[in-house]
């Protein structure tokens, strides 16, 4: 059973979750507008997966006998100034959420609420992951450079990167 204030925490971080799918499905979207076709790829699998993030919380908070209530999401910007600024609000956003995973574990490590301990570990997991390869795919777009010649070899770039995922997504069976 949650506690009153773990429930609602975890009722916040749905709307974290909630908001960066919608956040990332806008910015696939302006991607496909700009015929960036490997980076609006990367970004709609990113939004699938922030979905699932939020789902899993949904469903424990109610497995748990709290009350998961579906989230208000804020209308995300729809245009974005370069792919490079994109991308630094993507890596914005996942270290506000890695910010509010750890402020959930510490609260769950103060109530002795040792299920929900254990549950967030993968958060804190996928967190690590998903800060480590913004970071990668920074670090190459400052490689690359992110002047409009450069957009073809950035968007190759994400292709790659999407392969591997897809790869590793299918030896997972996810
Ligand atoms: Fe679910 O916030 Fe990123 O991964």
């Amino acid at each position: 059973m949650l506690s009153k204030s773990m429930e609602s925490a975890l009722n916040e971080q749905l709307v974290l979750e909630g908001y960066a799918s919608f956040l990332y499905l806008s910015m696939a979207s302006w991607c496909d507008q700009e015929g960036l076709e490997g980076c609006a790829k990367f970004m709609y699998r990113q939004s699938e997966e922030e979905t699932q993030h939020m789902m899993r919380i949904f469903n424990y908070i109610n497995e748990m006998d709290g009350h998961a209530l579906a989230p208000a999401i804020a209308q995300p910007p729809h245009t974005f100034e370069s792919v490079k600024v994109l991308f630094d609000k993507v890596y914005a956003h996942e270290q506000k959420v890695t910010a509010a995973i750890n402020e959930l574990v510490a609260q769950s490590y103060d109530e002795k609420d040792h299920a929900t301990f254990n549950f967030l570990q993968w958060y804190v997991e996928e967190q690590r992951e998903e800060e480590a390869l913004m970071r990668t795919i920074l670090d190459r777009i400052k490689l690359i450079g992110d002047g409009p010649q450069s957009l073809y070899y950035i968007d190759m770039e994400l292709d790659k990167i999407n392969k591997i995922e897809e790869k590793e997504a299918a030896a997972s069976g996810e």
